[in-house]
């Protein structure tokens, strides 16, 4: 069975192209997953299809109503015949992580709920799962958010991305950030030229399999080195590490 999405949004053409492009198109192309967008204001009874309204309590700007939510809700439960898990995309979520995304691709569906405006009605928070946040930042709505979860969550569906060998490898799938990579030509002519590590040339694969361990540690050591509180790594990394933190 294909993991299968609910995006639930005002705003379809904001999603409806993404999920046309690239390595998602064409997994959902396949069938490797499914996509839905449902616009929210297909779930209003008002002649004029409203999904917004003023605050209780007065102050400035509008509230997603609970209602046009509540029946998305109810209509894709009802198609799905079972419990739904509801994904709210808000700066007031927990952050979201390589190991939500691990555990989300395990589902066999998830609706994405995207809001607008100031935010959603409170109520709205009863029929949600989780909530989670991509940053700490303020954005339009949760469109572009719901998209990032989705396209985190997909590419670990087995068959959608090509090589699962490179998604099982890749760094942060161990906690480690990415070894620097390069392709041809082995040297771009400029001032001073800019050659490929000599190593990566040499044919040596054991050589090459440590040195990217160490690019790999020292990067994160540098850059991100709260991750290696949690980071997975082996024999070989443990020293290359202890080393690196000895010689400063
Ligand atoms: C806007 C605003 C303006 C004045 C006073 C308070 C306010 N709150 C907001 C606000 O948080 N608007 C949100 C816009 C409502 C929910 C959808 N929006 C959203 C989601 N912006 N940013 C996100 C988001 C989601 C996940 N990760 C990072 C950001």
């Amino acid at each position: 069975m294909p993991i299968s999405f609910d995006i639930v949004t005002i705003f379809p053409a904001m999603v409806e192209p993404v999920l046309a492009a690239g390595i998602l198109g064409r997994a959902i192309e396949s069938g490797t997953i499914e996509a839905r967008v449902r616009d929210l204001r297909d779930f209003t009874t008002d002649r004029h299809r409203v999904v917004d309204d003023v605050p209780y309590g007065g102050g400035p700007g509008m509230v997603l109503k609970a209602e046009p939510i509540f029946r998305a809700l109810d209509a894709i439960e009802s198609e799905r015949r079972a419990p739904l898990t509801v994904i709210l995309l808000s700066p007031q979520g927990a952050r979201f992580t390589q190991a939500d995304a691990s555990r989300l691709s395990r589902q066999a569906h998830l609706v994405l709920l995207c809001g607008r405006y100031e935010g959603f009605d409170e109520r709205v928070r009863s029929r949600v799962t989780e909530e989670l946040s991509i940053g700490d930042f303020v954005l339009t709505g949760g469109e572009l958010p719901a998209l990032v979860v989705m396209d985190a969550v997909a590419r670990l569906v087995p068959g959608v991305v090509g090589d699962e060998q490179s998604v099982a490898e890749e760094s942060f799938a161990r906690g480690l950030l990415d070894y620097p990579q390069y392709t041809r030509p082995a040297e771009l002519v400029g001032d001073p030229p800019l050659r490929v590590p000599e190593v990566l040339l040499s044919g040596h694969h054991g050589e090459i399999r440590r040195w990217r361990k160490r690019e790999a540690i020292a990067r994160t050591l540098e850059r991100r080195p709260d991750l290696l509180a949690t980071a997975s790594l082996d024999d070989e990394e443990r020293r290359i590490l202890a080393e690196m933190r000895r010689e400063g």
